[in-house]
């Protein structure tokens, strides 16, 4: 079933980066996904379409009035409801978009790919009104402990993040499987990878890969797996579950770093 995420923004413009181009475009075009854009300001009812006002209490900046994100994340889930009416009509989470939530992980993004649709808050200025968030948030992610000038980036790094697990997104299926992070490679980061010529800019390809010799490739590859992750993400291996295939080559690389 084609999933659907429907963005509550101010600046919808943003979200043609991933309607527009590469594997995310190709995946719309296929109806693998479906994007919706609601603008808050289409919903605000004053004469000057008012989205944000200034903080009770004092201090700089503006926060964005509870109203007119309520009556978008209302048209938001009647429409992900209308659409799923053959299907079954489970309401579709809010997720708000937050620095001050915690940083979605790999397996945060297997989870939230399968809800069968999503309705992504995108805060700008100072933030959110936080009785909106009270009332009608079921979800608070971050990407990283860094700032952004808003939410709509975080939630196109998630969507893109989610689109390209989806059945038949990526040409070659084995590489969302053997990815960096992923479960089957326990974790781990990717190996380094080659292509031709065999010598660029006076640098050769390892032998190893021009050998031929499948087992001897697979082994190389898992070996700079476990020499990458020790020497850039020590954190990944300790969480880890090593067999013993992995612990005799890390003992390699021990050997080879003396
Ligand atoms: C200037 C306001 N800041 C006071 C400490 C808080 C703040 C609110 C909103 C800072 C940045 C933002 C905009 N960022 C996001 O909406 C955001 C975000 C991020 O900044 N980093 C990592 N993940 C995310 S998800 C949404």
């Amino acid at each position: 079933m084609t999933k659907q995420y429907d963005v509550i923004t101010l600046f919808p413009e943003m979200f043609d980066a991933i309607a527009d181009s590469g594997v995310t475009r190709r995946a719309l075009d296929e109806k693998v996904w479906a994007l919706t854009c609601w603008n808050p300001r289409d919903f605000a009812t004053d004469k000057y379409r008012t989205i944000d006002d200034r903080p009770f209490g004092g201090g700089p900046g503006m926060v964005m009035k509870a109203e007119p994100l309520n009556a978008a994340i209302d048209a938001a889930i009647q429409r992900q409801q209308d659409l799923q009416l053959a299907h079954f009509t489970n309401k579709p989470k809010v997720v708000h978009l937050t620095p001050q939530a915690r940083p979605i992980t790999d397996a945060g993004i297997r989870q939230l790919v399968e809800e069968p649709g999503l309705v992504f808050l995108c805060g700008r200025y100072e933030g959110i009104d936080e009785r909106l968030i009270e009332a009608r948030v079921d979800l608070e992610i971050s990407i990283g402990d860094y700032v952004l000038s808003g939410g709509e980036l975080a939630a196109m790094v998630l969507i893109d993040a989610m689109v390209r697990l989806l059945p038949g997104v990526l040409n070659t299926p084995e590489s969302a499987i053997e990815d960096s992070f992923s479960p089957a490679r326990d974790g781990y980061l990717d190996h380094p990878h080659y292509t031709r010529p065999e010598v660029w800019n006076g640098a050769t390809v390892p032998t190893e890969l021009m050998s031929g010799n499948h087992a001897g490739i697979a082994k190389w590859r898992r070996k700079l797996v476990l020499e990458r992750t020790l020497k850039r993400r020590p954190d990944l291996l300790d969480s880890a579950g090593l067999s013993k295939e992995d612990l005799k080559l890390l003992n390699e690389i021990h050997q080879k770093q003396k």
